[in-house]
């Protein structure tokens, strides 16, 4: 992917645009010449193999399916199946469904629509950089559908299917996880230095404003950030500290922050306008308070966090180190080190929706970061799930001992090769480098780890070197 892209707002709807039309030239190799392939069911009125009519999906706050494909002439039939109000408009076309309430539903008559690739979304908002952004493409006669990625019919990825080119898909696969692991500009969660005052208060400064960021190789998105980086910078302190954090707001609109985790007074929980008002663009907001105990926290907006969130605003806090086992102990049949010294202490942020997308650490694969050990070192891992879905992180090779749960110690530690993280929560986990090899470290959702396209998203690999 080397085209030079337009960045800012119509940034996702191009690389979406992109990945679509690479997609359709890499995997579709039949039905071009106006023949209908025999296992696809064809509508009477279109000579197509594109359904003529689609359901949609709205909800909060994603649009069903994201590419969706039909028929010239055909009627789309939108559903608001979230708790909040959305529509559905094809940008520039003057098309649009009414403003639907939860659970109603409307059709849209798209005869008016040329054969081409729209951009869709919804117009409430933030909803459209909250996630509701889609394609809509419209295929004319004699023209071949893409294959479908999951849970649509066409007979998608069934032998029975000749648009798949399965070789492609072999392809695809194997060049994906070639590129691995690549560079992109930008690095987040890097330690903030803090002033120290005269009274020994750490003060941390973050500017929340908003910047590219390469989430993959090429593909740049607006990303809402803290200090310029996706995490944001990791804010460190220890029980007792005094703790300042002095936030300018550089965004278009208001802005708070919440210590997700953090112990402190009703007036610091960053809940505007219940707790304060919120800090306007321009202006800043100093919390403070005294760590009372450990935690392992996160920062984040609560105020139109719904895309604030997805698209970048986060970072994560430590008060103290989180406590671990005995060495030596035995623990479900497995004995920990006698020697528990921590080689490498790092966070994990899931993340799966807006302009970041399926991510750890603010990078999709193959631009998320390799964890580089010598054998039998001790790992600790923290991991922070700011998405909107669950994600079962599955390490290969070796177990995690599960420590510590939204930084609350574990009085029975426990094993697991998957380590299921919904949102808000954290996990603590304890690796032992125990085998020489690269082992894949990947989100068990499968779509969330692989595409047609090869593998993509919440994948990184675990490199155990002699
Ligand atoms: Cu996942």
């Amino acid at each position: 992917m080397s085209e030079e892209r337009t960045v800012g707002a119509i940034a996702v709807a191009a690389v979406a645009l992109v990945a679509l039309v690479l997609s359709a030239g890499a995997l579709v190799t039949a039905a071009r010449d106006g023949g209908t392939p025999a296992a696809v069911a064809v509508p009477a009125a279109v000579s197509s193999d594109a359904p003529a009519e689609v359901s949609v999906e709205l909800s909060e706050f994603a649009i069903t399916p994201g590419a969706i494909e039909i028929a010239a002439g055909g009627t789309l039939q939108v559903t608001n199946v979230g708790v909040a109000q959305h529509d559905l408009s094809i940008v520039d076309t003057g098309l649009a469904t009414p403003m639907l309430n939860a659970g109603q539903s409307a059709s849209l008559d798209l005869s008016s629509l040329a054969p081409g690739t729209y951009e869709v979304l919804c117009t409430v908002a933030g909803h459209a950089s909250g996630g509701m952004i889609g394609t809509l493409t419209v295929i004319g006669d004699g023209e071949a559908a893409t294959p479908v990625a999951s849970g649509g019919g066409h007979g998608a990825h069934s032998p029975s299917n000749p648009d798949i080119d399965w070789a492609g898909l072999d392809q695809a696969m194997h060049d994906s996880i070639g590129a691995f692991p690549a560079e992109t500009e930008g690095v987040g969660n890097q330690p903030l230095e803090p002033t120290i005052l005269e009274d020994g208060t750490k003060r941390f400064e973050l500017t929340a404003e908003i910047i590219e960021w390469e989430v993959e190789p090429g593909k740049i998105v607006e990303g809402w950030s803290y200090n310029g980086q996706i995490p944001g910078p990791h804010i460190r302190a220890e029980v007792g500290d005094k703790v300042e954090v002095v936030v300018t707001n550089d965004l278009p609109l208001g802005t708070d922050v919440h210590w997700h985790g953090i112990i402190l007074d009703n007036e610091m929980d960053g809940v505007a306008p219940l707790t304060q008002d919120l800090i306007q663009p321009g202006e800043s907001f100093t919390y403070a308070f005294t760590a009372v105990e450990k935690h392992v926290a996160m920062y984040h907006p609560h105020h139109h966090s719904q895309f604030k969130i997805p698209n970048g605003m986060w970072g994560t806090i430590q008060v103290g180190d989180v406590d671990l086992p005995e060495p030596g102990s035995t623990i479900g049949g497995r004995t920990l080190p006698d020697d528990l010294t921590i080689a490498q202490e790092f966070p994990m942020v899931v993340n799966d929706a807006g302009t970041i997308g399926m991510s750890l650490n603010g990078k999709s694969f193959p631009a998320t970061a390799p964890i580089v050990a010598k054998k039998g070192d001790n790992i600790l891992m923290h991991y922070y799930n700011e998405g909107l879905q669950i994600h079962p992180m599955h390490l290969h090779g070796f177990p995690q001992l599960v420590v510590a749960k939204d930084g609350f110690p574990l009085d029975q530690p426990y094993w697991a090769d998957t380590v299921n993280v919904a949102p808000g929560e954290r996990y603590s986990v304890l690796v032992t480098a125990e085998h020489v090899g690269a082992w894949v470290f990947h989100c068990h959702i499968l779509t969330h780890a692989e595409t047609d396209e090869g593998m993509y998203g919440m994948v990184t690999a675990f490199i155990v070197e002699e």
